[in-house]
């Protein structure tokens, strides 16, 4: 399938006498939610103190911007955003994994080849599926390559895993009909999503064969361990949102017993204290989906100041010293010294954080029949803020700004946990030359925006001639709204392995590393993988168009620039290309 099929598929009509994909995919993740709160309560927790974060950013926004109010309601569905990340172990398992998905119109967006990252590789490639369109749930699906390993052990690893069966026949037949007909019945999708926390995303406790558990990891394969020897493809973690990183981090670290409260607080007017400043219209638009370009134009500006976030964290401050929040008294391994991403002045891509991975008690049954009692530590607790998609300038200089603030940070790991304030100072010095801004990152075209005429633009029409469409954004002829970013980082991903593997990285002990081709992965779908960065693109290229044609300024452009522009804009996804004839070209 062509990567505008495969879009087509995603985004046909499905006849209503089958559950809505959309709905079905929020299902299932509130569902895989609840079991993950249950297998893991400090999971639970987290959503609860994530919850209370939010609720605080969203009492600061309300006082600097009139108009604006979240529902408890609303805050819950705005948090409800959730990714996922699975390993898997054969190459007919993730087939089905694949199809799994595409029965919740969730497709593979980008290749992830994890062997090819230097120190921190691991023998893993992947996607993520997710919505092409205004995706609010993804899971980062690993493959495991056995061919990383000496033929000793790629043959014990793929031994073990040959015995193993994590889709039911039930799972199967489901997924075939949904195939066949283009649809589930609600009780069928229900059944599908039951597999899913029932078995497929299960945690049980249960493994195998310690011996080899034990081998691969002293021989520090520890990544192929948590595949091979489990029975089936248990989540590793399940990220929700939060509106501010920074607050949400020392809220976990004072609740978990790692900060005391005076040190919280001046932390967290520290954090909201900046929202005074960022947490302007397109800060709304970027965290609350919900609401239009034009509602959020309604709002008047407010009068927020210090005092109301003094205010605030004050109450914050309390209800996290509330008895149900002290997740000093549950097992955990404590949490992250520094956020994963850009530095916090910086809105691109995303930052990620997370509680470390908890040790759990394990029972392997071994070939002989034998159990052994052990314990495994993989899973942990992630959280994320995503920021503006990259233009191709935009994330590679991302990576220069990233390569040099990690350089920096490696020569005094201590630091963030001695000295923040001058933590903080070091790590955003490589990413001063980002525009801090929307406006600032659209004009040095470093990120993405879909753009729209005004309705002043649209009654000038005619009398404007430039076609510079940061000019028409000033003049108020055109708005953008900033594309968000919603993928994943190559470098933060291997940093979340090793992290949560307590390993820096695993070598390839093949004879030669094979390389793995994105067509690799592809061929074990049966599909291909849409390039999200083109998507961003296409998007981007075909509300300038529309824009431009509204505003009666199409055939004003230079010819090669409308040509590039109407190439970028046939990867925008289908149902979303310009309608150039009835927009006035
Ligand atoms: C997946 C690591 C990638 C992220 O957020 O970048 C990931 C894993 O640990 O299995 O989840
Ligand atoms: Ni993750």
């Amino acid at each position: 399938m062509t990567t505008h099929a495969a879009h087509a598929a995603a985004h046909a009509q499905i006849p209503a006498r089958f559950a809505d994909q959309t709905q079905m995919q929020n299902r299932l993740f509130a569902e895989l939610s609840r079991m993950f709160g249950i297998e893991v309560p400090l999971y639970d927790k987290s959503l609860l103190v994530n919850r209370v974060c939010n609720r605080a950013v969203c009492d600061l926004l309300a006082s600097m911007h009139r108009g604006f109010a979240v529902s408890d309601e609303q805050l819950d569905k705005t948090s409800g955003e959730r990714h996922g990340a699975i390993r898997i172990g054969r190459p007919d398992e993730y087939r089905w994994i694949a199809r799994f998905f595409a029965c919740f119109a969730m497709q593979p967006h980008n290749y992830y080849d994890m062997t090819s990252v230097g120190s921190k590789s691991q023998p893993i490639i992947a996607t993520a599926f997710r919505s092409t369109l205004n995706p609010e749930h993804r899971v980062f699906t690993s493959l495991l390559q056995t061919s990383y390993f000496d033929p000793q052990i790629q043959a014990r690893i793929e031994a073990l895993l040959a015995k193993r069966q994590v889709f039911s026949d039930r799972a199967k037949a489901l997924i075939e009909t949904s195939e066949r007909q283009g649809g589930l019945s609600s009780d069928d999708a229900a059944d599908l999503i039951r597999e899913g926390t029932g078995r497929i995303f299960k945690w049980t406790g249960r493994a195998r064969d310690h011996q080899l558990y034990k081998d691969l990891c002293d021989a520090g394969f520890k990544i192929a361990a948590d595949i091979a020897c489990f029975e089936n493809h248990h989540l590793n973690h399940l990220t929700p949102n939060t509106f501010c990183m920074d607050l949400y981090t020392a809220a976990m670290k004072r609740c978990m017993g790692e900060m005391d409260d005076a040190t919280f607080r001046a932390r967290a007017e520290l954090a909201l204290g900046r929202l005074l400043t960022t947490g302007d219209r397109d800060f709304l638009r970027l965290c609350f989906r919900h609401l239009s370009r034009e509602q959020i134009e309604t709002f008047a500006t407010g009068n927020a100041t210090t005092t109301d976030v003094r205010a605030i964290v004050s109450s914050l401050a309390e209800r996290l010293a509330g008895t149900d929040l002290n997740l000093a008294t549950l097992e955990h391994a404590g949490f992250k010294d520094f956020t994963e991403g850009p530095a916090e002045n910086t809105p691109v891509l995303l930052r990620q954080d997370a509680y470390k991975a908890l040790t759990e008690p394990v029972v392997f049954t071994n070939p002989d029949g034998t159990t052994t009692s052990a314990v495994h530590t993989a899973r942990f607790g992630e959280i994320e803020q995503r920021f503006y998609a990259c233009t191709t300038e935009g994330r590679k200089l991302y990576d220069d700004c990233l390569t040099r603030a990690d350089a920096a940070r490696e020569k005094d790991p201590s630091l963030p946990k001695k000295d923040f304030a001058a933590y903080e100072a070091l790590y955003a010095a490589p990413f001063a030359p980002f525009p801090k801004t929307l406006t600032g990152l659209l004009e040095s075209e470093l990120v993405y925006a879909r753009y729209s005429p005004t309705a002043k633009g649209l009654a000038a029409k005619g009398s404007t001639l430039t076609t510079n469409i940061h000019e028409l954004v000033k003049l108020g002829h055109a708005r953008a709204e900033g594309l968000r970013y919603e993928d994943f980082l190559p470098v933060s991903a291997a940093g979340i392995f090793a992290s949560n593997l307590s390993q820096y990285g695993t070598k390839s002990t093949a004879a030669v590393k094979p390389d793995y081709p994105q067509s690799l992965l592809e061929d074990v779908m049966g599909k291909k993988v849409v390039e999200a960065d083109k998507v961003y693109r296409g998007l981007w290229a075909a509300s300038l168009l529309v824009t431009y044609a509204e505003l009666g300024l199409l055939d004003r452009l230079p010819p090669a620039q409308r040509l590039r522009l109407e190439e970028d804009a046939r990867h925008s996804p289908a149902g979303h290309a310009p309608a150039l004839e009835h927009a006035g070209a």
